[in-house]
């Protein structure tokens, strides 16, 4: 996260962090995810895309906050099945959505606490409704310099589409959203290690609202090149499909 802050402990429960095994390197951080259930997680179908889609693999932390230290709440489990919408493809950035099963009978995998809890996916066929102007990005993605330990925080303003579509072209597709600095005097986006987290958007009645997943961008906190996130909205029908229907064997 360029041009963030530190969050407090607890404040953004459904962040999680996701992370490639290694034994003999020590495991290392790879991206963010958001718990939308007890049982899904959501991600970037991008962050498989060196390591493959065997769960095995990897590993989700819940409740995590500094990821060198052991947190009184933190939890690591290893996904049961990893779902990559099936229109990805390595080499764009369309469809870069994933989710990740965690082990557990029907909607029973991780209990909730003040740590960990589940982000609401946005409401269905609201169009209409007005732009959301409050959104938060959260990761321990990259900073100035390195990765950060403890979770960092950034309101982004959502940036209406031309302006991507004027700096990426056909590269930014209506699947996407825009967000990040209007003015070059604070840099505030997302960056390498952010992504397949969470942008939110705090709704009527205070609902935070999981509204993007951190997903591409040319370079970071470049004022003329916005952050690009995947549109959830446009996902709810795939979403609903794969958490509904029953694993094939
Ligand atoms: C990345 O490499 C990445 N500035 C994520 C977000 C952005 C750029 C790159 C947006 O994962």
């Amino acid at each position: 996260i360029i041009g963030g802050d530190k969050s407090i402990r607890g404040d953004w429960p459904w962040q999680v962090s996701l992370w490639l095994k290694s034994q003999s390197k020590g495991n290392h951080p790879l991206c963010g995810a958001t718990l939308i259930n007890s049982c899904w997680i959501l991600t970037a179908a991008h962050c498989f895309k060196r390591f493959g889609k065997d769960p095995s693999r990897y590993l989700v932390r819940l409740g995590d906050y500094h990821t060198e230290e052991r947190d009184d709440f933190e939890r690591s489990l290893s996904p049961e099945r990893i779902v990559i919408h099936r229109r990805y493809h390595s080499q764009g950035w369309e469809y870069d959505i994933a989710l990740l099963r965690l082990r557990g009978t029907e909607g029973n995998c991780v209990a909730f606490n003040p740590h960990t809890n589940a982000a609401c996916l946005p409401a269905p066929g609201n169009k209409s409704a007005k732009r959301p102007s409050a959104c938060v990005i959260t990761g321990w993605g990259i900073t100035d310099s390195e990765y950060s330990r403890t979770l960092l925080q950034a309101w982004v303003p959502l940036l209406p589409s031309w302006k991507c579509k004027k700096r990426y072209g056909e590269r930014y597709t209506s699947r996407m959203l825009c967000a990040g600095s209007l003015s070059d005097r604070r840099r505030v986006d997302s960056c390498q290690g952010d992504s397949g987290g969470p942008l939110v958007c705090q709704g009527e009645g205070g609902r935070w609202a999981l509204t993007g997943v951190i997903s591409w961008g040319h370079g970071c906190g470049d004022p003329s090149f916005p952050g690009v996130y995947t549109r959830v909205s446009r996902f709810l029908r795939w979403i609903d499909q794969v958490i509904n229907s029953p694993p094939m064997i």
